[in-house]
């Protein structure tokens, strides 16, 4: 039995080596399935605009659930690969990408402590640019956005941010209804 449960938010909006922006984060979930790992539901896709506004072609976003042997540091490790093997350089933070998986939860865990995961949480919006150089989970900036909390309400709608206490559905519900609206389905 897997030991861990991990969301993943998935989002692309260059062209990869293996093709466009949908099929290439497919393939990104085929490679992700392996000896440790196993994807056991996504989402539909959904067009999103590129945020900052402005900053490149829209997005294509889904996000998907994952069951694995790996500690999240590992899995983290595994998206990070599987990034770098459909081509994507992990140099301009707010760039356009061929894919970019980014880790929003391990079930119910505060890494790497509530303090620290909480600082960046209320971390003030001049002091954005900072990155955190260690694994922060649930993802810090999960609540603010419309292209990760969309796509994660159709797979896990019910699942409880621990620090907040509100689920995805209560996060999403919390957004503008602009920014709701500018999220569009694109189907399976
Ligand atoms: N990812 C970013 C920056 N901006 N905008 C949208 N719409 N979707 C993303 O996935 C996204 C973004 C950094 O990873
Ligand atoms: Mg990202
Ligand atoms: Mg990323």
């Amino acid at each position: 039995m897997p030991k861990y449960t991990y969301l993943i938010a998935l989002g692309a909006n260059l062209s990869s080596p293996v093709g466009g922006p949908r099929k290439t984060l497919l393939i990104a979930l085929d490679l992700l399935n392996g000896d440790h790992s196993m994807i056991t539901s996504r989402s539909q896709w959904f067009r999103t605009p590129a945020f900052p506004a402005g900053s490149g072609p829209d997005f294509v976003n889904g996000a998907a659930r994952a069951e694995s042997d790996l500690e999240a540091e590992a899995f983290l490790a595994r998206l990070h690969a599987v990034e770098a093997e459909l081509g994507r350089r992990r140099d301009h933070r707010w760039g356009p990408r061929a894919c970019d998986l980014d880790l929003i939860a391990a079930g119910q865990r505060i890494l790497p402590d509530p303090e620290t995961a909480r600082q960046w949480m209320d971390i003030a919006p001049d002091a954005r640019s900072m990155t955190p150089d260690r694994l922060i989970l649930p993802h810090p900036r999960m609540r603010e956005r419309a292209f990760v909390l969309a796509p994660l309400a159709e797979i896990a709608p019910d699942w409880r941010h621990p620090l907040l206490d509100l689920s995805v559905r209560d996060l999403l519900r919390a957004l503008p209804e602009a920014e709701r609206a500018a999220v569009q389905p694109l189907g399976h």
